[in-house]
């Protein structure tokens, strides 16, 4: 680990691997495969959309399956762990409370539900709002979907207060993987497995070694359904964005043959997502990231991400291309000019979304643009990027739980790209998550191992 006290430069600590990958028949049997059993399931279940009930339960069934042969070993519900206030973006929030979550199953605890942070202000403590879990995430969802796996409790649910053990995490570059593990390990005998409250004190989570493979971490994520205050703001901006492609679909339409057939006015008209991370902070950072590992595929110009979404194969004119952007901290103004003709750009100005966002501090925009890139149909991001990188986690378990064992084929329902890195076409490099990796880290921090 590269981080150093003082900084909390988590940017310049990523490891860079470069994989290639190639297409097979096999590939394209799997996908026949998988297009059929798509169709299936649309005849069979109309409802579904996106992240419908349907999905959901049959999630839940593959829980169940999975939990019960862990269920000897319980959770147990009245010894917890205590956890710091969670910091820094959404995304990187939302890995920090999958390793307290995960941390606290290892020591067979409760997980005290922790305080995320609302603002971005990470270096002045004051500053950092701190919002409960519940507030954002859905509590009680949380312990349903993960039964058996990891529970949360309230602080309520302590009996003794002072029954407190402090577990000290280290850190620095002389706090290895190793020591970390062996510490954990320590906590989870006695005596001090009898203490009623383990408290882990230290300077920040996020900065706690990874132990745990991605699927553990895509099983913490899957517990976490938004609150409905949030989630229908999500849709209001979803349901925005697919008007205004309807709109557009049907002006061309009716100016080709006259008529626009009334199945298709009904299905969900198509947009793309693309998170342009080009703001100021960020673009100095790449620059010099790029520099010290000496990666050019890390910085990509707002050019270059117009040009490369222009070139992915296959998307149907005219099309809404929604632009998750840092509005704040953009200098520059003129992201809705240069697209291909047919991509039609909107942000959240032009979409005239912006009251839904300013209504809320930073953290449940973020969750907004979150959902709203995680629906559509295509998404386009930065692989170093925490915020894109966690989005193509969600629709890579997606397409695996519709049936789609072969990944990073062309046609896949739900395709992510990478624009940051060249694929086909002059395109963006298709992305998919790989599943078997054995830590977060080396997909989610920065990466361009994007395993197609
Ligand atoms: N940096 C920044 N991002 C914002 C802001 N408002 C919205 N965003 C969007 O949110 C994205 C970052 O999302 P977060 O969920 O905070 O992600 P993160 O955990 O910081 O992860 P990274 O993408 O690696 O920065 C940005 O790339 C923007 O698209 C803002 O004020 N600052
Ligand atoms: C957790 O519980 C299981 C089963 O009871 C046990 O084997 C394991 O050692 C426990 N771990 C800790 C850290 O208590
Ligand atoms: C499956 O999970 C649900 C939700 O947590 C729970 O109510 C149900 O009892 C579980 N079923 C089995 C067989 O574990
Ligand atoms: C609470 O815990 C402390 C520390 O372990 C112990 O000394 C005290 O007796 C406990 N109090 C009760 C009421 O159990
Ligand atoms: C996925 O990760 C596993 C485990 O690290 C590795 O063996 C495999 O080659 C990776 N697959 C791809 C396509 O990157
Ligand atoms: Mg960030």
């Amino acid at each position: 680990m590269c981080i150093e006290e003082s900084q909390m430069d988590w940017w310049g600590c990523k490891h860079l691997r470069f994989l290639g990958f190639s297409l097979n028949s096999l590939t394209c049997k799997c996908l026949a495969l998988v297009v059929i059993a798509l169709a299936l399931r649309a005849a069979l279940f109309p409802t579904f959309s996106g992240f419908g009930s349907i999905e959901q339960s049959d999630l839940l069934v593959i829980h169940n399956l999975s939990f019960s042969l862990n269920s000897e070993f319980g959770v147990r519900r009245f010894k917890f762990l205590e956890v710091p206030q969670i910091v820094w973006g959404l995304n990187n929030q939302k890995i920090a409370f999958a390793r307290a979550c995960l941390t606290a199953r290892m020591l067979n605890r409760t997980l005290l539900m922790p305080s995320l942070s609302a603002s971005l202000f990470y270096k002045e403590i004051d500053l950092l709002q701190p919002i409960p879990f519940d507030k954002v995430f859905q509590f009680e969802r949380f312990n349903s979907l993960c039964n058996g796996f990891i529970q949360l409790s309230r602080y309520s649910d302590i009996v003794n207060r002072t029954d407190v053990l402090e577990l000290q995490k280290g850190s620095g570059r002389k706090w290895t993987v190793e020591r970390d593990l062996d510490q954990l390990r320590q906590f989870g005998n006695d005596p001090y497995d009898g203490y009623e409250t383990i408290r882990v004190v230290g300077k920040n989570p996020f900065l706690w070694h990874d132990h745990w493979p991605v699927k553990d971490y895509a099983k913490v994520f899957e517990c976490l359904v938004l609150v409905d205050e949030i989630s229908k703001e999500a849709d209001r901006v979803v349901s925005k964005i697919r008007e205004i492609g309807r709109e557009m679909r049907s002006k061309i339409g009716s100016s080709q043959d006259g008529v626009v057939s009334g199945t298709a006015l009904l299905q969900p008209v198509p947009y793309v997502a693309v998170h342009m991370r080009i703001e100021k902070d960020w673009m100095i950072h790449c620059k010099k990231l790029e520099q010290r590992s000496k990666v050019s595929e890390i910085c990509s110009s707002k050019e270059e991400i117009m040009e490369r979404v222009g070139n992915i194969v296959g998307l149907e004119t005219p099309m809404v291309v929604y632009l998750a952007v840092a509005d704040t901290l953009l200098e520059d103004n003129s992201i809705l000019n240069g697209w291909k003709e047919g991509l039609v750009p909107f942000e959240k100005k032009k979409l005239g979304v912006v009251g839904i966002y300013k209504k809320h501090p930073y953290l449940i925009q973020s969750a907004i643009d979150y959902e709203v890139c995680s629906r559509a149909d295509v998404f386009v991001g930065n692989s170093f990027s925490t915020f894109s990188s966690l989005i193509v986690l969600e629709r890579t378990q997606k397409i695996i739980s519709m049936g789609g064992s072969r990944p990073c084929a062309m046609d896949v329902r739900w395709p992510s790209y990478a624009y940051n890195i060249l694929g086909e076409s002059k395109g963006p490099r298709l992305w998919m998550t790989n599943m078997s990796d054995s830590n977060l880290r080396a997909i989610s921090y920065g990466s361009n191992d994007i395993s197609c």
